[in-house]
Parts: structure tokens; sequence; C-alpha cells
């Protein structure tokens, strides 16, 4: 097969097991020995952070930009709609204005837009993803949003067809 049509196969593939698989509401992936799994399925922070924890998981945990960058990745080529407000695992429920993971780890690496947190409005204590221009950053809000959310289990997960496909080509691109 000439190079074009290796590529017509591989596209048709892919785009065949999508069909079959339909559009997945999980994807999952494998990151410095950690597994992430992004959920497609909006939730109130609360009951992401429940359904993470059922699962041996925990919201995700961003210490390092290295983290930060695979996150963003993660969930920029996740859908081919507008980046998704998505929940992470940061909050400043104890004491307003002291940001914990729930993971206890440091809290040294910050990703937050310029002005937040800014603790608007009657108060906001759990903390999103979203894309203001092009920049995909933190922003402080209340729990009481359903968002999509991001899994971070302290082992390697079982990944799936389209989550390879999709680390292959579009998380490897932007290197
Ligand atoms: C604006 C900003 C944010 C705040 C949201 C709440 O976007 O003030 O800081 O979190 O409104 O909807
Ligand atoms: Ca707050
Ligand atoms: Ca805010």
């Amino acid at each position: 097969m000439n190079k074009k049509t290796t590529l017509i196969v591989g596209v048709s593939f892919f785009l065949g097991a999508m069909v079959i698989g339909g559009s997945p509401s999980a994807i999952k992936i494998n990151y410095k020995g950690h597994g992430y799994e992004y959920v497609t399925k909006p939730k109130l922070w609360k009951d992401a952070k429940k359904d993470a924890e059922e699962r041996n998981g925990y919201l995700v945990c961003i210490t390092t930009a290295d983290e930060n960058e695979f996150v963003v990745q993660l969930i920029n080529n996740a859908t081919d709609k507008e980046v998704p407000r998505t929940w992470i695992g940061l909050n400043d429920d104890k004491v307003e204005g002291d940001w914990k993971w729930i993971s206890g780890e440091l809290t040294s690496f910050t990703n937050w837009f310029h002005g937040e947190p800014n603790n608007s409005g009657s108060g906001e204590n759990k903390v999103i993803y979203e894309k203001r221009d092009n920049e995909i950053k933190w922003n402080d809000v209340s729990g009481d949003g359903r968002y999509y959310y991001v899994i971070e289990y302290n082992f390697e997960i079982d990944t799936d067809t389209n989550a390879a496909g999709m680390s292959k080509t579009n998380l490897r691109s932007t290197r």
C-alpha cells in the first residue's frame, strides 16, 4: 500500500471503530505510571468526586507543568466541540483562599487565569479548567454546575482503542 492508501485505511478503521463503539463516554490513557480517565458525562462536583472514589481514583490533582500540559491535551482533544468545562480535585472548602488538592499533594504548581481565583458571587470553592480566548486554565466556581471531569488513578489502567489512537496521534502531534 502506498502512504495515502495506508492513511485512508487507517483513518477509516478508526472512524469505523468509533461508529461501532459509539461516541465514548470516557477516554482512558496512562501517563508516567498513573491512569487518567476523561469522563464526558456532566456531574455536580460532589457527584464527580464520589464517582471517582467509587472507582478507586480521585478527581485529577495536578502538581507539575508537565502534568498540566498532559491534562490540557486530554481535555482539548477529547471532543471536536468547544473545550468543555472540566472539574479537577482542587478546593478551598475548609479555609477560604487555602487551596488543597484532594490527594493531599503540594499546591505549589498553579494554573489560574489572570484575575482568578476570585471567589465571586456567593462564593466559589471548586475549580474547573475552561477555555478563554486561546488559553485553557483554572477558574474557581461554585460546585453547583454539572461538568465533565478527569479521574486520576495511582496505577496504570486499561486503555481503549479510541484513546490509544488519540494518544498516538493528537497527543504526540502537540509535542
Ligand atoms: C466570571 C468570572 C469568574 C466566575 C464566573 C462565575 O466568569 O467572574 O471568576 O467564576 O463568572 O460564573
Ligand atoms: Ca473560595
Ligand atoms: Ca472564579
